[in-house]
């Protein structure tokens, strides 16, 4: 309904970056500026390995992103496999905003930045060099499930598998948001660095427009988060507002699109994580996941200062 912000994000560090897509909204800002803000935390965060500076790095060493956006009007921009810039989003919405096209990939990507006033940065830190050091030892790239304990008392070897279920050690990942603003308009953001380790060229969900991110400003909107592969295969955002059109909740529309992938491939979705979050025009939220961990950030005026983090139902 016109006139209640409401921002919702995935994972528990959806709660520093609601706070700053807060600060657009509570003025009657617009959506698309609340979201950029506010995606922009933890692209920055040294201390979040799965999204923008230090992110881990793909299993040459190269940290590569993947991010996009999409506005009330159905503008979308994306980048993806964009290497040495922190702020993906704000590269992805240049793309929306001063060139023809949606997607820009690698090196043009990078081109187009650095012609936009980006500077060239290097967004491996040590921390995240050492992690893959570690990983090139085994060079294991496999899903290891209920590693929780290993992971929780610090001797976490398997930390460095990148199909690890979220919500084990890292209990954070890609950041996906979705916001309504005080005019009543919806838009999204999705950024990641992708999955850890993985082949040098490998793009996700996150950049892709109705697989990581989809808004239909009559209707709503909604994000995902997990392996992306799965949800590129069932275009997993599109259907969860196509789903919500057809009159679903927004929860039993994540429910039905996480069925999906079940259906579509029963074992592998045992060993995975997929997550979906979505947001209605009416200013209601739900989220659904393949597995238990998936958690996702509520922030509307009430509780800009203490906000709701919701266990995503699986
Ligand atoms: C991807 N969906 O690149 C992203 C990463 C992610 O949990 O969210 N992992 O596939």
């Amino acid at each position: 309904t016109a006139g209640k912000p409401i921002v919702v994000s995935t994972w528990d560090f959806g709660v520093a970056a609601n706070k700053a897509a807060w600060e657009v909204l509570k003025d009657g800002g617009r959506a698309l500026d609340a979201v950029e803000a506010g995606v922009k935390v933890p692209e920055a965060d040294p201390n979040n390995h799965t999204v923008g500076y230090s992110g881990y790095p793909d299993r040459d060493g190269r940290v590569t992103l993947d991010a996009c956006i999409m506005d009330e009007l159905g503008n979308c921009g994306a980048v993806a496999a964009l290497e040495h810039v922190t702020h993906a989003i704000s590269v992805a919405r240049l793309v929306m905003e001063k060139t023809p096209h949606v997607m820009l990939v690698g090196d043009g990507a990078l081109q187009f930045a650095l012609a936009n006033g980006f500077q060239k940065e290097n967004l491996l830190t040590p921390e995240a060099e050492k992690a893959w050091k570690e990983w090139l030892k085994k060079s294991e790239y496999k899903p290891i499930m209920n590693i929780e304990n290993q992971s929780y008392d610090g001797k976490g070897a398997t930390a460095f598998n990148p199909l690890m279920l979220p919500g084990n050690v890292y209990n954070h990942d890609t950041i996906g948001m979705v916001a309504l603003d005080a005019q009543g308009n919806l838009s999204g953001a999705c950024t990641t660095s992708g999955m850890a380790f993985k082949l040098h060229g490998r793009v996700g969900d996150s950049p892709i427009i109705g697989a990581g991110l989809y808004v239909d400003n009559e209707i709503g909107a909604a994000t995902s988060t997990g392996v992306g592969e799965e949800v590129i295969k069932i275009v997993g955002s599109h259907l969860v507002v196509e789903l919500m059109r057809q009159g679903y909740p927004p929860e039993a529309a994540c429910k039905e699109a996480v069925n999906r992938i079940v259906k579509r491939s029963p074992q592998k979705a045992k060993e995975i994580q997929v997550g979906f979050l979505a947001l209605n025009k009416k200013g209601q939220h739900g989220a659904y996941c393949l597995q238990k961990g998936f958690s996702y950030a509520v922030c509307t005026g009430s509780t800009a200062e203490k906000q709701t983090l919701i266990n995503g139902k699986h």
